[in-house]
Order: C-alpha cells, then sequence, then structure tokens
C-alpha cells in the first residue's frame, strides 16, 4: 500500500560518526601583582576546583609561568577566558586568561 507510514521508534543510529569537537585548554599566566589568594578564589569559581586544587594549579602557575585550568569546547572555552578576565579586570589585578588548540 503506497500511503502507509512507519511507524516504528528509532532506538539507535549508526555510522557514520560525528566527529569530536576539538578541545581548548584555558590556561591562567602568572604576573608580579596579582594576589594568590585572588587566583585561588578565580580557580575555585571558574572552574569549580576546591581548595587544595586550586592552591596546586596556582603555585604551579607562580613557579612555571602558565597552567592549564581545564579543556573545553571553543564556545565553552571563549566564555570561561571572557568571564576571568572581566573579572580580574573589575578587582584591577592584572591577571590574564588565555586559550589555546589543545
Ligand atoms: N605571582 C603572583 C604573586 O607572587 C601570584 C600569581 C599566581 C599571579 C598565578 C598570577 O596566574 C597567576 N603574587
Amino acid at each position: 500500500h503506497e500511503n502507509e507510514r512507519d511507524h516504528g521508534v528509532m532506538v539507535e543510529t549508526s555510522k557514520p560518526e560525528v566527529a569530536p569537537p576539538p578541545l581548548y585548554q584555558v590556561l591562567l599566566l602568572n604576573d608580579d601583582y596579582t594576589p594568590m589568594d585572588f587566583v585561588v578564589v578565580v580557580l575555585q569559581q571558574f572552574f569549580a576546583m576546591d581548595i587544595e586544587k586550586a592552591t596546586q594549579v596556582m603555585l604551579h602557575v607562580h613557579t612555571r609561568g602558565r597552567g592549564v585550568c581545564g579543556v573545553f569546547t571553543r564556545e565553552v572555552a571563549e566564555s570561561k577566558v571572557a568571564q576571568v578576565n572581566e573579572f580580574s579586570r573589575i578587582n584591577q589585578h592584572p591577571l590574564l586568561c588565555t586559550m589555546e588548540k589543545s
């Protein structure tokens, strides 16, 4: 019959699979002026780190010059960078956050 419709429920699809999105590292850069406590607050507030992890990452950035805060898709990474840099400017600290392809 020509006008019959398929009312079957599709449970699962198969190939071709979709490519995973490119990932970006979000980085903090060291500077001589931003207080260590402020960097720890940034890592807790914007990257959901507990105080021990945030302190560890802050000290890594302080001693090595830069450090990874997290790895995200491009739009999320861009949002993190913008929010952290705005928060730093509002608080009059020179802290810089940037991103690069992972
Ligand atoms: N170097 C800063 C200080 O001695 C602390 C600091 C750590 C600043 C990490 C920025 O991304 C940073 N007060």
